[in-house]
């Protein structure tokens, strides 16, 4: 019997394995690598990291092959929530249960850590003998799409943009399927380039990675509801003083977990053409839409 959590913690540690490694190899100034480790091991669900080896293992990789590319995600992930929290941005004091980046080391710190973590991220991506470099440069020109102004940049302008503005489907829909869903949708992209497997099954592992990288943004809009602050890590009720555009203040709180439940539906029957492969990438689609934090 598939046990996600096992299958979680695995992949987890072997990501912080990867990282600690990495990261062992101290460098000046020594403030850098203390404002840049100080966010990466702050206790984060390795999400993105989880869901590359995740489509990679569906394609019959073998996870140990991808770490650098799923621990890369992870690096800019953890850029966009230091960037995020900023004075200029969304000013937030708690994250993942503890001071933000700015707080501890000042907002100049905090900026060039999240500039370091997006750097250093290709350059982990890239430093890998594994993969071919033809699809290694796939991969990588697929991830900078996604990361930047076509992608999540793209969504973080959107939504600051749209801070008190009234909420609107086509905009809301933008913010979330840029902001957050195109780097989650990239993660399982890229698992499927890497593996090099054909186009029809990396066309079917894009349809899952867009739907539920939408439906975890929508999880993320009702849980700043519904929440518990604790399990969270972070402040609730955010978006509501913030004036976001989110789903539930657009659709309620109903529609929008069904909503969510239908995108996961979606994006678990674009996934039948694996079978049972497909086992760890469902059960992770249905944990995003039942998280509590
Ligand atoms: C600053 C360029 C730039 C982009 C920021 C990701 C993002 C764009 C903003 C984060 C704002 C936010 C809290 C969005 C909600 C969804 C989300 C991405 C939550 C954090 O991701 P998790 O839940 O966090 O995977 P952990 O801490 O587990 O890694």
């Amino acid at each position: 019997m598939f046990d996600l959590k096992t299958y979680i913690k695995e992949r987890r540690d072997a990501v912080d394995e990867f990282l600690r490694q990495h990261f062992s190899v101290r460098f000046q100034p020594e403030i850098l690598y203390e404002s840049m480790t100080y966010s990466l091991f702050a206790g984060g669900k390795r999400l993105r990291p989880i869901l590359a080896i995740a489509s990679y293992e569906t394609c019959g990789g073998e996870y140990r092959q991808i770490l650098p590319q799923a621990a890369a995600l992870e690096l800019i992930h953890t850029y966009s929530l230091i960037h995020d929290d900023l004075p200029a941005m969304d000013n937030d004091d708690i994250r993942r249960g503890k001071p933000t980046n700015h707080r501890v080391f000042g907002e100049a710190m905090a900026i060039l850590a999240g500039d370091a973590l997006l750097t250093e991220a290709f350059y982990i991506f890239l430093n890998s003998e594994h993969f071919p470099p033809e699809r290694l440069i796939e991969a990588c020109r697929h991830l900078a799409d996604a990361a930047g102004p076509r992608g999540m940049v793209g969504g973080q302008a959107e939504d600051i943009l749209s801070e008190g503005r009234p909420p609107e489907p086509d905009t809301l829909f933008f913010i979330h399927t840029h902001k957050t869903g195109a780097l989650i949708s990239a993660s399982v992209r890229i698992g499927a380039i890497l593996a090099d497997v054909p186009v029809h099954l990396r066309d079917a592992l894009g349809v899952f990675g867009d739907k539920i990288g939408l439906a975890f943004q929508i999880a993320d809009d009702i849980l700043d509801v519904t929440g518990e602050e604790e399990r969270m890590g972070k402040k609730k009720g955010s978006d509501q003083r913030k004036g976001k555009m989110t789903y539930p203040s657009l659709y309620g709180i109903d529609r929008s977990r069904a909503a969510a439940e239908e995108l996961v539906r979606e994006a678990v029957g674009a996934l039948r053409v694996f079978g049972e492969s497909a086992t760890p990438l469902v059960s992770i689609a249905q944990y995003i839409i039942q998280r509590v934090e």
